[in-house]
């Protein structure tokens, strides 16, 4: 398309969406007309609305990283609460050829599949607000089931046990992250019967539709409501308007975004006009940023990054106030000085090797002092490694946890010696969420749902019904619980899909091997197909099955995961059927992370790897790539 008609395009497509944000394209646009090569590229941003205060901040983030790069052009949309005119602008901003986009959704359902199509053509970031499924690039945003946990927590904690009637203010009914928060906030609520929730309202996001409805619902109601939980810090000033307005008393409200401004979280909790709120970061910075390593094809991305919150009181609300920027700065943070303690599972399988060597590597390529013992799969020695380096006063403990319990006991000692920990691969289950600073790792109940779905789509196996050997990982692992938990997910609208046993291959080939004979011995020719929860026990089984007389990845289909070398030998070769990635190479992520926690920067609270599946085709492209 000619320089002119993209002009042209640009002048009808601010017209038609009526940008209101078009003085910083004029600006950037002179900068274009000055220099053509400075541009190197435009970036489009498709907010829902700037009606919300968290909306404005976020545009303001972005707006001022943005001014940072000299490099890029950054048009931005604001649909002003309408879906079809995001759609729209959507539109009109990949007919100007922007090479990618971020995007902030408010009605998911409507939404996913607009981003779905154009991250087909270009990389999409998705802000704040997630959207279903895997279809973009990079999530930055909270996990909204988390904050509806945490609101659930501050209620319980104001209201004790006598509990009482509590009223929702939910955003609006269509995004996916207010349902998320509704359900973590339900989930937890429920654990004790004295709460009960009465009326979920839809505001809207909005202070005066909060008042408005409030006042509707609660002007003839004889006994008020004990608690208000408000999604937003608009909606709850809105809560207090009403309350007021009603002189009604004792009723505690609690809010969510902790904006720092005039009527913000952070001053609706400092003059008590609010009980608690929470700080939801926007990721305006992260997005402008990741969006440059994006365009610059920076390896390693991940899939999503998941931001840290805060709750805000009465007793800390100062701190937030006059907090300075926290927000990561690689060129600060490149040469930090730190001593990262990492005490490693295991050498149990291809996947750990390769997990090994790339911290080894990273620690190395990022001139960080790394300490690395190996606890050889039992939980006692890695519990006593960790404790050898919170002796030794390292800056940071690292490690991937064997199994997800047992660890609360160590892993205070380690705060109350002020080392942050961050886990590596595995996530844990404790009670306090503040034992571990951050978890880097893949997303396992996305894996065993992927390795469901490439067989239960089509028609891999012949007949109607489909038995299942299912070989699990270590017990008690958080890799094995998510693989079976994601696996059986999808097989339960399959029916005539069924796992005849499952038998723990703990990871190991020999093990694998074993439960694989030992099911042949029991089932025989009755199994169509093995679901193996990595390449290791894959392997063993495909050597069992080769034993027993029958021919693998042909009259046994076998799925793994993790996707290793061997993985994608024995799929080009037929042997093994499908396999999906779980990515080990976690070092250069992890040392960036211990960098910047060193430099007192907040790190994201999850960063969740991006990872892919294989079939024999693929397998033979990617296995030039790979050395591990
Ligand atoms: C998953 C990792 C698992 C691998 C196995 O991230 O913890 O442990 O899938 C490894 O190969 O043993
Ligand atoms: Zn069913």
């Amino acid at each position: 398309m000619t320089k002119k008609k993209v002009y042209r395009n640009i002048m009808i497509g601010l017209s038609i969406c009526g940008i209101i944000l078009s003085l910083l394209h004029y600006k950037t646009s002179e900068k274009k007309a000055k220099g053509e090569k400075e541009i190197d590229y435009v970036i489009g941003v498709s907010q829902p609305n700037l009606l919300e205060p968290w909306q404005v901040l976020m545009y303001e983030e972005l707006t001022e990283e943005a001014a940072k790069h000299h490099n890029i052009r950054v048009i931005y949309t604001d649909a002003a609460h309408s879906t079809s005119q995001q759609i729209e602008e959507i539109e009109t901003l990949k007919s100007y050829g922007i090479d990618l986009l971020i995007v902030s959704v408010d009605n998911t359902a409507a939404m996913t599949p607009v981003i779905s199509e154009i991250y087909e053509e270009i990389p999409v970031i998705v802000l704040g607000r997630g959207v279903e499924g895997y279809n973009y690039t990079l999530y930055i945003g909270s996990d909204h089931h988390f904050i509806g946990e945490m609101a659930a927590e501050a209620a319980m904690q104001l209201l004790g046990n006598k509990g009482g009637d509590i009223i929702e203010l939910q955003g609006t009914g269509s995004a996916l992250q207010v349902e998320e928060r509704s359900k973590g906030f339900r989930e937890k609520i429920s654990e004790n019967s004295a709460y009960k929730i009465t009326d979920s309202l839809v505001a809207n996001w909005q202070r005066d539709k909060a008042e408005d409805m409030l006042k509707q619902l609660l002007r003839y109601r004889s006994d008020p409501p004990a608690l208000i939980y408000a999604y937003n810090d608009a909606m709850a000033l809105g809560v207090r308007k009403a309350i007021e307005a009603l002189h009604l008393n004792g009723i505690y409200i609690i809010g969510s975004d902790g904006v720092n401004k005039p009527d913000g979280g952070l001053q609706l909790v400092k003059e008590k006009k609010i009980d608690t709120t929470f700080i939801t970061p926007t990721g305006g910075k992260e997005a402008i940023r990741y969006a440059i390593e994006i365009l610059n094809q920076e390896a390693e991305i991940p899939k999503k990054i998941i931001v840290r919150n805060h709750q805000v009181t009465p007793t800390n609300v100062n701190d937030y106030i006059h907090q300075k920027d926290v927000s990561i700065d690689r060129q600060k943070t490149k040469h930090v000085k730190v001593t990262l303690g990492f005490a490693q599972v295991g050498k149990e399988s291809g996947f750990r090797a390769a997990n090994t060597s790339s911290i080894i590597a990273a620690a190395k390529d990022e001139g960080v002092k790394l300490i690395l013992k190996n606890a050889n799969n039992d939980q006692e020695k890695q519990i006593e490694i960790i404790r050898g380096f919170i002796n030794k006063g390292v800056d940071v403990i690292a490690f991937s946890p064997k199994v997800e319990h047992g660890w609360d006991e160590v892993l205070q000692e380690a705060k109350d010696a002020g080392i942050p920990v961050i886990l590596s691969d595995r996530e844990i289950q404790v009670n306090d969420s503040s034992l571990w600073t951050s978890f880097i790792g893949s997303d396992f109940v996305e894996e065993g749902r992927r390795a469901a779905r490439w067989l239960v789509n089509g028609k891999k196996v012949p007949g109607k019904e489909v038995n299942i050997i299912e070989l699990e990982g270590t017990s008690n692992a958080a890799p094995s619980i998510g693989r079976k938990e994601g696996f059986e997910e999808v097989l339960h609208d399959h029916h005539s899909y069924r796992i005849l046993d499952s038998l723990i291959g703990d990871f190991t080939y020999q093990k694998g091997k074993e439960m694989m004979t030992t099911a042949l011995a029991r089932y025989g020719r009755d199994i169509d197909v093995v679901y193996a929860h990595n390449d290791d026990m894959a392997i063993g089984a495909i050597e069992a099955i080769d034993e027993y007389g029958l021919k693998p990845g042909k009259d046994i289909k076998i799925i793994s995961i993790d996707a290793t070398k061997k993985a994608l030998t024995a799929l080009s070769t037929g042997k093994l059927n499908f396999s999906v990635e779980c990515n080990p190479l976690l070092g250069p992520q992890l040392m960036k992370s211990v960098k910047d926690l060193k430099a007192g920067k907040e790190i994201p609270m999850k960063i969740i790897t991006s990872e892919r599946t294989f079939t024999k085709d693929e397998a033979k492209q990617e296995i030039l790539m790979r050395h591990y």
